[in-house]
């Protein structure tokens, strides 16, 4: 059982044991003993469940189960057992004399067992890891309220019914009376107050601002700051290189797509995608971003492309946003080859949804091209799949026996399965970086996490090629052979392809020797549990998806020092996909629950944290400047699944009125 699999048995326990709880309490407190017996074996069989769900989640990790081994179900034990001691015998009893004398104390306690279930529930969806005091504190005392009340109001009409340590006190006159019971129940509430509002105080304090992954804090003064505005690209090109210099204005428009279809876009130049940004090694990219129209303002993040920080298109850290009327130049030399793509950083969700995004391949100086060589961008505009601007099928020519490459580009939110039908083929790229020695590989699928990018390579056999995205036939992208006119490759005979096992990355290839390897000691190492959660995003108390319990802006920034080896443990605790993404370095997958990288070694800079998973990552921390690190789920990082990795000395001029993201 894969452990998001394990997560959600543990959710429907741990419901069905606030479900058990509270019937039997119900059960006892509506006089109905075999009912409430019987419930009661229930919910005692449903908790031992759960102690078993939760021990075999324990073994995924930590992370998985804190709040559950810590609070939740120590507080449901300790209920649910003087529920058994005190309930148990008199529910026996009871049912045996087929009669009443179910005390006004089991069914309190029966009820607050109900209460300390649904409690350990609610901490787990709202508060997650890592469990903090002030989370403990209230949970504590809202159950403790939740039994104080409820023996208010179950003692009430069991006066006198013979459980008298629960009845109020009343005077003759049926004023109550200032007794010592009343005293001690005063007293427990105002212990209950207190510790409620002592954890609600906890809750306000500011996290630190940076963490330091068990290096070293900030070198107070021990070199002058470098702001990231001076953190530029290079200004020329490589010697041989060329310029490449591009404009791109970002205005609203409505564009026609082949089909006819309108798409009423925020768009480059008017295009969907933008333009093309091509180089070839060496050369240096100049580009000139102005904004037509577009309110919310546009920056240009070059996803992937490890460019100096001040070129990185970030608002309000990097660069300020480019509002209507204003232009910003990013120049940064082509050093990397591969491919890659660039998009608004600014209100990215939105921006990126409708339009704002393009493409940027390099491709290495004076090597043999494959040909064709497609670069093939996905998008999604209101749930009309576009691949390189064209919705529908895409049909190319190419002559048999030559090389064909498919440059695959993921710019949606979530992952897209791929499936190259009527060839064997091979991925030759991961994120735009070169695998070793990848194998021949065919009937197999290919999920692309958002954001990411594959390189796919074939001999063009002498019958049709078909790409088919998310089990589409009808569209896709098809290759037909050269041939003379009026002969047609008919479509490949493609069987089910849902059916095809996914090609695991991490035991493709070959593996080849690495700076680093999980052996190797960091020098920081953090741990980012992504969840969702109650948590303050911007300013605004939400339902977040947080790292560690928390919300952007208030996650602590992660420091680094230049030349640091850097480890992240991303550990995922939702139910949903985290595509996770590191601004200006890419990072070297080391496992994945636990379980070595064993081929190719595989660079990425977007990496799909499924449900229950654990990656574990490294890179050297070459690139000085103040990076975003975050879901490229652009939805989720806009709900806070976002925070900055911090090279020490770096600070950053710009700061943000209105838009963080
Ligand atoms: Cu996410």
């Amino acid at each position: 059982m894969t452990t998001g699999q394990l997560i959600i048995v543990d959710h429907v326990v741990a419901l069905l044991s606030v479900a058990a709880w509270s019937a039997t309490g119900a059960a006892a407190a509506t006089r109905r003993a075999r009912l409430a017996l019987g419930l009661l074996a229930a919910a005692v069989l449903v908790t031992l469940a759960r102690v078993i769900t939760v021990a075999l989640l324990a073994g995924r990790g930590w992370w998985f189960v804190q709040e559950k081994v810590l609070l939740g179900l120590p507080m449901l034990g300790a209920a649910g057992l003087a529920a058994v001691l005190v309930a148990g015998p008199r529910l026996l009893a009871a049912a045996r004399a087929a009669g009443d004398g179910i005390s006004a104390s089991s069914v309190v306690l029966l009820l607050t067992a109900g209460y300390a279930a649904l409690a350990g529930l609610v901490v787990t969806f709202l508060a997650g890891y890592p469990l903090t005091w002030s989370t403990g504190l209230i949970a504590g005392s809202l159950v403790a309220a939740g039994a104080l009340l409820t023996a208010r109001v179950v003692a009430a009409p069991a006066a006198g019914s013979g459980d008298a340590d629960i009845a109020p006190t009343q005077t003759l006159h049926g004023k109550p009376r200032f007794s010592r019971r009343r005293f001690i129940s005063l007293a427990g509430g105002a212990a209950v107050a207190g510790t409620g509002a002592t954890g609600l105080g906890l809750s306000f304090v500011r996290a630190e601002s940076a963490a330091t992954g068990d290096g070293p804090g900030p070198s107070s003064g021990s070199g002058p700051a470098v702001s990231v505005a001076e953190l530029r690209g290079s200004g020329t090109p490589a010697p041989g290189g060329a310029m490449r210099q591009y404009a791109l204005t970002a205005q609203t428009a409505i564009v026609r797509l082949p089909s006819g279809r309108e798409v009423d876009a925020w768009t480059f130049n008017g295009e969907l995608p933008g333009p093309p940004i091509t180089a070839t090694v060496g050369d240096l990219i100049e580009v000139t971003l102005r904004n037509t129209d577009i309110d919310d303002g546009v920056t240009l993040h070059w996803h992937g492309y490890d460019v100096a920080c001040g070129e990185d298109g970030v608002p309000a850290l990097t660069q300020d946003v480019v509002a209507p009327g204003e232009q910003f130049v990013y120049r940064f030399r082509a050093d990397q080859a591969g491919t890659y793509w660039y998009h608004t950083h600014q209100v990215s969700d939105l921006g990126v949804r409708r339009g704002l995004y393009g493409t940027l391949v390099v491709t290495p100086r004076g090597a043999s091209r494959e040909q064709p060589d497609l670069t093939l961008p996905v998008h999604t505009f209101d749930g009309t799949v576009v691949i390189a601007g064209q919705d529908g099928r895409a049909e190319h020519a190419a002559p048999a026996g030559t090389n064909v490459r498919l440059r695959l580009i993921n710019t949606d939110p979530v992952p897209h399965r791929f499936a190259l039908a009527g060839t064997p083929f091979r991925v030759t790229a991961v994120d735009g970086r070169d695998l070793n020695q990848s194998g021949e590989v065919s009937d197999a699928g290919l999920r692309l996490p958002a954001g990411g990018r594959y390189d796919l390579v074939f001999v063009m056999p002498d019958t049709s090629v078909a790409l088919i995205l998310d089990n589409d036939h009808a569209g896709g992208v098809r290759l037909r052979p050269d041939r003379p006119a009026g002969a047609t490759g008919a479509d490949p005979a493609v069987e089910d392809i849902s059916g095809w096992p996914e090609l695991d990355l991490l035991s493709y290839g070959t593996p080849a020797a690495v700076p680093f390897d999980a052996g190797s000691r960091a020098d920081r190492h953090f741990t980012m549990v992504l969840d969702r959660g109650a948590a303050v995003v911007d300013g605004r108390p939400a339902y977040a998806q947080t790292v560690n319990g928390r919300g952007h802006p208030s996650i602590p920034d992660q420091l680094v020092a230049e030349g640091d080896l850097v480890r992240f443990t991303v550990v995922n605790r939702s139910l949903e996909t985290h595509p996770w993404h590191l601004h200006g370095h890419p990072v070297l997958i080391q496992s994945r629950d636990g379980t070595p990288s064993s081929g190719s070694p595989l660079w990425m800079d977007t990496f799909d944290v499924r449900p229950g998973q654990v990656w574990e990552v490294a890179f050297r921390a070459t690139n000085p400047g103040i990076w975003m690190n975050h879901c490229h789920n652009l939805p989720h990082a806009e709900r806070g699944m976002m925070l900055r990795l911090r090279y020490d000395g770096v600070t950053t001029p710009f700061h943000d009125s209105h838009h963080t993201h």
